[in-house]
């Protein structure tokens, strides 16, 4: 199975990439796709440059042109819920777009007509994720994540995510990701390591902490990797 591995920044898929035996840079639409082997599995590798936009297609091209058969998004997220600490790890059950709003024909946050509000990921994967986690010992949180193209520094903006969508975390792509993979039929897992806590000191924490929670997420998406 050909495995698709997704973040955003450059530095959501250095560590990543440090890990692969063989890559072969190739470029397309604006964009470098890694296609890489790892213990006999062929790994495709890329950022897609930050929000939903670029990520919906970069999961496109990882589907339909490097012929991707399952996605796995690595990255870093703000975190809503109390418990999410720096560091912490958490995987997305459903993920919905908090800045999707047709509210003013009564529809709900986040709802288009013949969409969903949430997207539900894939299964299997969660539970690969946990047997990880057991076995290594890491506190994996599940939850839904809230995706929207803004960077949230404000606790005002993160308690009306949390209220409407009872959001774990939020970050930029995910649910971006998710549409398309549903869509396409190809299961799909969002990994997220806590950089910030999306309020007032978000832009410093994210600053600081993006490089050491990037490697956390991409060192477990490794282990699982090793399961698919
Ligand atoms: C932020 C990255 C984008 O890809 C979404 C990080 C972590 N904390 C968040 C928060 N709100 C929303 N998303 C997140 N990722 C891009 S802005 C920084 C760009 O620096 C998840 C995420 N609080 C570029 C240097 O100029």
């Amino acid at each position: 199975m050909k495995i698709a591995i997704l973040g955003a920044m450059q530095e959501e898929i250095e560590p990543l990439l440090s890990y692969m035996e063989e890559a072969k840079a190739v470029s397309y639409a604006n964009n470098v796709y890694y296609e890489c082997k790892y213990r006999g599995k062929d790994v495709v590798i890329a950022y897609s440059k930050i929000g939903k936009v670029f990520s919906a297609l970069t999961a496109t091209l990882l589907i339909e042109k490097f012929g991707c058969e399952a996605l796995l998004f690595s990255g870093v997220a703000g975190a809503i819920h109390e418990d999410l600490k720096v560091g912490d790890l958490i995987i997305a059950d459903g993920l919905c777009q908090h800045d999707l709003d047709i509210t003013a024909f009564g529809h709900p946050y986040g709802f288009v007509p013949e969409g969903d509000v949430c997207i539900v990921s894939d299964v299997k994967l969660r539970d690969i994720a946990k047997e990880v986690a057991k076995e290594k010992g890491i506190v994996l949180k599940e939850g839904v994540i809230a995706t929207g193209d803004q960077f949230v520094a404000c606790s005002d903006r993160k308690n009306w995510v949390k209220d409407t969508f009872n959001a774990h975390a939020l970050e930029m792509e995910g649910a971006s990701v998710a549409v398309v993979c549903n869509a396409l039929n190809v299961p799909f897992f969002i990994l997220r390591a806590i950089s910030d806590s999306a309020d007032d000191d978000a832009g410093f924490d994210f600053d600081a902490f993006l490089e050491s929670s990037a490697k956390i997420s991409a060192d477990f998406i490794m282990h699982m990797v090793e399961k698919i």
